[in-house]
């Protein structure tokens, strides 16, 4: 079974392990890093199956995520965790110790990370630099290598890395199928409907980038949002590119567009009628940050101080915050930006 991240590098780097031969597609889940612990419990106790590679995942609590994978380890699971998040290197050593196996660099892309590891395995190795090059943008990690690859493609091959990242890969397996597949087919039939989703999501990423400008308030270098749950890593990168911003925060409390709100009202009706308690926490709000310093480990203790979660990468990170706590959270927060 392949766990992955569920955003392009994630996708890209379950890819890239596909092709290598390890599992095939209909093993593949995805998970988000509030989502990874649940699943991992769920699979302790209904599911049985030898092999396990995480990727691209680690967990907003990496304390339960660590007893999570030791128990799955002690019930003889053979588990391999791919990552380039940063993580507690005792936590690694600790896992490593348990006989789970660890590959992880910071310094690239997770499909960089899977490329660089298996590509002697795959001997379709353009599908796998296709996925590589979404991948890397995908995280913006673009290395040195990562641009000799791209350089290689043709332009046309470009603009389908491009419109796969554009449209939105919001199923997982159905976008590893059409490179696997659709797009051996004949090109235009994978790219029509690719670029079709990738034109018109350019048009609406427009109007949210408008949207933003209007939300969005500043502070000296400090550029803060509200803006709906959905939008928060896309407003938070929008915001940091801005000029003499180096720091930018997007809090998941916004107004929602109009259809997510008929959307969210129909399903608290349902979720009335069948008396079904209501998914999620409503009481935690979920913040993104980008900055052009180091602030992972200040998310990451702050978070803990007001019982949230927190976490990420150096310069692009996330938290989930107790809405009582939001306000205490966020002015510290803005307090210690400042001395950086
Ligand atoms: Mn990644």
């Amino acid at each position: 079974m392949i766990i992955c991240h569920n955003d392009p590098d994630g996708f890209a780097s379950a890819g890239i392990l596909l092709l290598a031969g390890k599992d095939n597609l209909d093993d593949l889940r995805y998970s988000t890093v509030r989502f990874v612990n649940k699943l991992l419990k769920t699979l302790l106790k209904h599911e049985n199956f030898e092999k396990l590679y995480l990727i691209d995942l680690n967990a907003d609590d990496s304390d339960t995520y660590v007893q999570n994978l030791i128990k799955l380890r002690n019930r003889g699971i053979d588990i391999t965790l791919i990552d380039h998040h940063p993580f507690p290197p005792d936590y690694d050593e600790i896992l490593r110790d348990e006989g789970i196996t660890i590959i992880r660099d910071t310094s690239v892309s997770c499909s960089e990370l899977v490329f660089n590891h298996f590509i002697n395995e795959i001997e379709e190795k353009r599908k796998a630099e296709f996925l590589l090059c979404v991948g890397a943008i995908g995280d913006r990690l673009v290395t040195p290598f990562i641009q000799k690859v791209i350089n290689s493609f043709r332009r046309e091959e470009i603009f389908d890395v491009y419109a796969c990242l554009l449209a939105g890969i919001t199923d997982g397996k159905n976008f590893l199928y059409s490179i696997f597949e659709e797009k051996d087919k004949d090109g235009v039939g994978f790219t029509k409907k690719l670029y079709y989703r990738a034109a018109k999501k350019r048009f609406w990423i427009e109007k949210l980038k408008t949207k933003i400008n209007l939300l969005q308030e500043s502070t000296g270098e400090i550029s803060v949002v509200h803006i709906f749950q959905r939008y928060i890593g896309f407003a938070a990168s929008y915001l940091i590119d801005q000029e003499n911003i180096k720091f930018a925060i997007a809090i998941g409390d916004g107004p929602s567009d109009f259809r997510n709100r008929i959307f969210m009202y129909l399903q608290k009706f349902l979720n009335y009628i069948i008396r079904r308690k209501e998914k999620g926490n409503p009481d935690v709000i979920r913040i993104s940050f980008r900055s052009k310093v180091p602030i992972n480990n200040l998310i990451s203790n702050i978070s803990k101080k007001y019982n949230g979660f927190g976490g990420g990468h150096k310069y692009a990170c996330g938290a989930s915050i107790p809405q009582k706590q939001l306000i205490p959270f966020l002015k510290e927060i803005i307090r210690e930006f400042k001395k950086l």
